[in-house]
């Protein structure tokens, strides 16, 4: 039977599992919509395009799946970029389907038009270098290859965004609806690292008198927690997270060294300098914030391994003595076994680790970072923690804060603002999040960045989806005030600034409002929020001039 195209992208989307697509229509991209009308494709209908692309990261981000986007030609996906940007950067599954002019008018000067020709603007350029595939597709006979391309991308462990524009009159061409079976749309096995490599990795294990874990976001992608936990635990193997790798293992585990990085209390840095003969990198790449600009320090005179399913990590800033390029949790299944199959006694193995209770040595190192002015921010993270041992789910543009006052437990989510780390992120990709999961959600950000996506609240409000918005308020970019009071002699410029009445806010978009400026206000908090039904913005009152003590820009 023939069908038209939109028809047919539209059942693409679903026999690849496509759930929900975030967007917002427009003349060029109708008449796939009109397909969406009865397809079990649901549509949710953002704000801005940008929060659309938010929502579809943190959709795939929460749920492992392939999130969507779709918008008209011209601004609808101009107004995509940075939420694309930061797919492409997170490596996260997104499918974009943009409209586009009729082919018969391309160069003419159609509205919106986006070709390149005739003076347009080049969608197709302009989404280069943020894409892992993009098509224009202007005809029809080559359309099974292009969607075999897509689900290659869309299903590799390795994924990004793709995009493909869908000129108006090619829309509504009519195909076979049998083309689609010449379209793969399964995921295949993550592969492990081959056998050699194995065998390599569990003898550095074994040989090992101190070894760290330093796990990443790949133990999450992979889903590896409880791989990551039985090596660490049944060996006795500490583990420390990049920020992105928090909760790998729980962090109140006795195990868990805490964070690594240069907004971290320090203790893991310390403990590895003073401890550590090996490092295990698991998933974790040893970028800027992770290794301390690089601190050679840190690697010095230990053996190093490291396990990515992304080659292009592999080796990428050093040079490893055990380098197993493959999908971590098959990988970490494959020592295991190894483990067993040379009859390893894993009692007599265990570790003798130089500390016995990590955590509160962990804490107590704190203060280093945070020396006054964040009582309320600790106490409200201590509280989140004993609120919920687990089912949380929280989207952090903040970071530095949960990063040394929030212990992740493993039955909870914490999303750090990765990727190009933009702000305007948090809140949208926490809706995106909980139209995955019907667990509580958080968006936890500063004031400077609500003002940048708290219209999409009011989506959260339009599909009744209950998330708990918490805003830290010090009427100023506070982390630019503190580079400018560090490095530019308190030469304060364009940091400080208004804030609406929130409370006003949060009455007129209909949800609920909690004022934060003491350790009494935290405990009504959290005994009258309904965090799972309902929406509420909090607004966690600190001092402008409260200043985290780390620098991290190299000179
Ligand atoms: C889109 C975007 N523009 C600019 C920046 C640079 N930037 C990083 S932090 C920051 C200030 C954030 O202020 P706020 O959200 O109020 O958080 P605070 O630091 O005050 O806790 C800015 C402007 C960015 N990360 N993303
Ligand atoms: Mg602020």
């Amino acid at each position: 039977m023939k069908i038209p195209v939109s028809e047919l992208l539209v059942r693409y989307m679903e026999r690849l599992g496509i759930e929900t697509i975030f967007g917002m229509p427009g003349a060029h991209i109708l008449p796939v919509y009109d397909s969406l009308y009865s397809s079990s494709v649901k549509t949710v209908l953002a704000k801005h395009e940008q929060g659309a692309a938010f929502m579809a990261c943190g959709y795939a981000r929460a749920s492992g799946k392939i999130g969507a986007c779709i918008t008209t030609a011209g601004p609808g996906a101009t107004n995509l970029v940075t939420g694309i940007a930061n797919a492409y950067a997170d490596r996260q599954p997104i499918l974009i389907l943009t409209g586009e002019t009729s082919t018969h008018i391309f160069g003419k000067g159609g509205l919106q038009e986006s070709t390149g020709e005739g003076g347009s603007i080049d969608q197709d350029e302009l989404f280069k270098s943020i894409t892992r595939y993009r098509k224009v597709i202007e005809r029809t006979d080559y359309l099974a290859n292009v969607l075999n391309r897509t689900s290659k991308v869309l299903l590799s462990p390795n994924s990004g965004p793709v995009l493909l524009c869908i000129p108006f009159n090619v829309q509504k061409e009519l195909v076979d609806e049998d083309l689609l079976d010449q379209v793969h749309t399964q995921q295949s096995e993550p592969e492990s690292g081959n056998s050699r490599a194995i065998d390599a990795l569990t003898g550095l294990i074994l040989e090992a008198r101190n070894p760290v874990i330093v796990a990443g976001y790949g133990c999450i992608r992979s889903g590896a927690q409880a791989q990551v936990s039985e090596l660490s635990e049944s060996l006795n193997i500490p583990v420390t997270s990049s920020m992105k790798g928090k909760g790998v293992i729980s962090e109140q585990s006795a195990l868990s060294l805490g964070s690594l990085g240069v907004t971290s209390t320090g203790y893991a840095y310390k403990y590895i300098i003073d401890n550590a003969d090996a490092i295990i990198f698991l998933g974790a790449g040893f970028n800027e914030r992770t290794s301390y600009l690089w601190d050679a320090s840190l690697l010095h005179n230990k053996k190093i391994a490291q396990v990515d399913s992304n080659p292009e990590q592999i080796d990428k800033v050093f040079k490893s003595d055990v380098a197993v390029t493959g999908d971590i949790k098959s990988t970490l299944n494959g020592v295991l076994s190894t483990l067993d199959a040379q009859g390893v006694d894993r009692q007599a193995a265990r570790k003798q680790i130089a500390v016995n209770d990590p955590v509160s040595q962990r804490d107590a190192g704190s203060s280093r970072i945070f020396e006054s002015g964040f009582a309320l921010v600790e106490g409200f993270y201590k509280r989140l923690e004993q609120h919920f041992p687990q089912d949380l789910v929280v989207f952090d543009d903040n970071m530095i804060f949960a990063q040394s006052f929030f212990n992740v437990a493993s039955g909870n989510r914490f999303y750090p603002n990765s990727g190009v780390s933009s702000l305007g992120h948090a809140i949208p990709a926490a809706i995106g999040a909980r139209f995955a999961e019907g667990k509580p959600t958080l968006a936890i950000l500063g004031d400077g960045g609500f003002q940048m996506c708290c219209m999409e609240l009011m989506t959260a409000v339009n599909y009744d989806l209950p998330i708990t918005v918490v805003m830290f308020n010090n009427s100023t970019m506070g982390l630019i005030r503190k580079n400018q009071y560090q490095s530019y002699q308190q030469r304060y410029l364009d940091c400080d600034f208004v804030n609406p009445d929130y409370a006003l806010l949060a009455q007129s978009f209909g949800i609920g409002f909690q004022h934060v400026e003491s350790e009494a206000d935290l405990d009504r908090l959290f005994a009258e929020t309904d965090f799972s039904n309902s929406s509420t913005l909090v607004e966690i009152m600190i001092d402008k001039d409260a200043f985290p003590n780390y620098n991290s820009l190299r000179n």
